[in-house]
């Protein structure tokens, strides 16, 4: 594949994502883990070379504007709320979700945000850091690598994710604000624990861990159970955050429902799932 590589791309003195038998890249595998373990959460600072984030930067600068808002009241699960629970019980706490997404076929093939997405080392490495014997780079050409923006005063209010997991990297830092926070495993498979869901949209401070996150870092998070929100950007800066699509299932891509309810749109592709 032509446009830069492994060693172009990544901090490969610090992230030896191209040598994947060396003891460095075993020990950074293993700090992944301890840390999505403990945390449900890990940070990887200064993940790619300057260079790499000026390009991604400045791509993501220039598409902007292309972005696809949505602008909905949900609750944290994104599920209807039912009639017979009280009103302050979180499937009942809607906030409004207003954010933009770049869609990935607004990026150049030959640009770096798209090297950085098919870059079969990352792909690779995501795959060992999340325990997944094979992940794939997802193939949907809306969803695929997006980029999240997120204009000043607007919160991307607490919920839990439904897919299992989200790599992302920050590429524009808002002037204050647009702080990621997150409670890990305030919820678990057999119980909901809403009362302490319910304390946290009430205010609670004391579970709530935040990250302090830079241009350049790579996030890999498990959000099915910890609850999370990105606070509103104040100052005159969106934030932007890139979002890279790994999936267990090389040919899963969205439906044409699905697109049209996302994007607007429905590409060709998503005409022959139907
Ligand atoms: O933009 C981000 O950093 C994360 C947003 C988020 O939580 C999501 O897309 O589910
Ligand atoms: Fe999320």
């Amino acid at each position: 594949m032509s446009g830069p590589g492994t060693e172009a791309l990544f901090d490969t003195g610090r992230y030896c994502l191209h040598d994947r038998m060396s003891t460095a890249y075993r020990d950074l595998v293993a700090h992944a883990r301890e840390e999505l373990r403990d945390d449900n959460c890990v940070v990887l600072p200064d993940f790619v070379r300057t260079s790499v984030l000026q390009a991604m930067q400045a791509e993501s600068a220039a598409k902007s504007d292309t972005a696809t808002y949505t602008e909905k009241w949900l609750n944290p699960y994104f599920s209807e709320p039912p009639d017979d629970v009280p009103e302050n019980h979180p499937l009942k706490r809607m906030a409004l979700r207003c954010h933009g997404m770049v869609r990935a076929d607004r990026f150049a093939h030959d640009g770096t945000i798209r090297a950085l997405f098919n870059n079969a080392d990352l792909c690779r490495f995501v795959a060992d850091c999340l325990d997944h014997e094979t992940l794939h780079a997802y193939r949907d050409p809306y969803g695929c690598v997006n980029i999240n923006v997120q204009k000043p005063g607007r919160e991307f209010s607490w919920h839990f994710d439904h897919n299992e997991f989200t790599v992302s990297m920050l590429l524009r830092e808002p002037e204050g604000g647009g702080i990621f926070e997150y409670v890990p495993d305030i919820r678990t498979r057999e119980d909901e624990n809403f009362e302490a869901v319910r304390a946290v949209l009430d205010g609670e401070r004391e579970s709530v861990r935040t990250l302090a996150l830079k241009p350049g870092d790579l996030q890999l998070f498990r959000g099915g159970y910890t609850l999370h929100r990105v606070t509103a950007p104040t100052g005159n800066r969106d934030r932007h955050s890139l979002l890279l699509s790994y999936v267990t299932d090389p040919d899963h891509i969205a439906t044409p429902e699905y697109a049209e309810r996302l994007w607007g749109e429905v590409h060709p592709l998503h005409q022959q799932t139907s």
